[in-house]
């Protein structure tokens, strides 16, 4: 499932692109079947990491393409890999992998933040790509991603850490910097179906609402880093589950779909 000329125009004006029905039912089923373990499991034990809402749910599990084999699959999915390596025009490894989990009326917002406004701390340039996977529908009610297009272009813009919206430390961009850059119209919601993937711009701002729905929003996102764009030595290196430092290209295998 190759990218069109038009597809790759679109990527570049509005800094992403939804390709719809990636994945197979048969594929969705192999991830759905891992996704209680997953979500289950103790970080000692596994090897996973997790971050929790204030609730105690669980928000994200990150590593899960190191453990999990339909996981380890999907994140060398040859119609996933294809148009990363075109867009950056290189070999890319995993920079980190996570499952954003959303539970029913429970998961939390996302402010508005653009991935690099924080991974430029971490000593590199900004070249990589995140693909998101949904599996669960992604609908206005339960959290959807909501992205603003052509962001991407405006480059970096300062980012703050919000510390008290959420039990995760987030960075976002300030009031002050919305009011002056979002337009109305270019706040594009990104709703799905499980199998749709959504390729975004590491400068594309982008936030989530509350889930305030009963549907779960559970959605995976791999994020691809240049090989050639390794981090730079910085004074406080975050840790290999979220800035790996596992360089090996991430090679296409064409044997989907994917198996539990
Ligand atoms: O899961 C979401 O809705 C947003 C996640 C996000 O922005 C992130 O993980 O950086």
């Amino acid at each position: 499932m190759s990218w069109t000329e038009a597809q790759y125009a679109q990527y570049r004006k509005d800094g992403y692109l939804m390709v719809r029905g990636l994945l197979s039912s048969a594929d969705l089923q192999a991830l759905h079947a891992a996704l209680p373990d997953l979500l289950s499991g103790d970080d000692a034990a596994d090897g996973l990491h997790r971050e929790r809402e204030k609730s105690g749910a669980v928000r994200q599990v990150y590593l899960a393409h190191r453990h999990s084999p339909p996981f380890q699959a999907l994140v060398r999915r040859p119609e996933i890999l294809e148009p990363v390596r075109a867009l950056t025009g290189n070999d890319v490894y995993v920079w980190h992998s996570k499952i954003n989990v959303k539970d029913a009326f429970e998961g939390g917002v996302w402010l508005w933040h653009q991935d690099y406004g924080y991974w430029m701390w971490d000593g590199v340039d900004p070249k990589l790509i995140s693909c998101m996977v949904l599996l669960d529908r992604a609908t206005l009610n339960n959290g959807c991603l909501t992205v603003v297009a052509g962001s991407h272009r405006w480059g970096r813009q300062e980012h703050y850490a919000d510390t008290v919206t959420t039990s995760y430390k987030q960075w976002c961009v300030d009031v002050p910097t919305l009011k002056a850059r979002v337009n109305e119209e270019d706040i594009r919601p990104v709703t799905g179906e499980p199998g749709d993937v959504l390729f975004f711009d590491c400068n594309l701002l982008h936030g989530s609402n509350h889930n305030m729905s009963p549907l779960p929003r559970k959605t995976f996102i791999v994020c691809y880093n240049d090989v050639a764009n390794p981090p730079r030595p910085v004074e406080d290196p975050r840790p290999d589950w979220v800035v790996a430092r596992n360089f090996e290209p991430v090679r296409g295998k064409a044997t989907p779909p994917i198996r539990a």
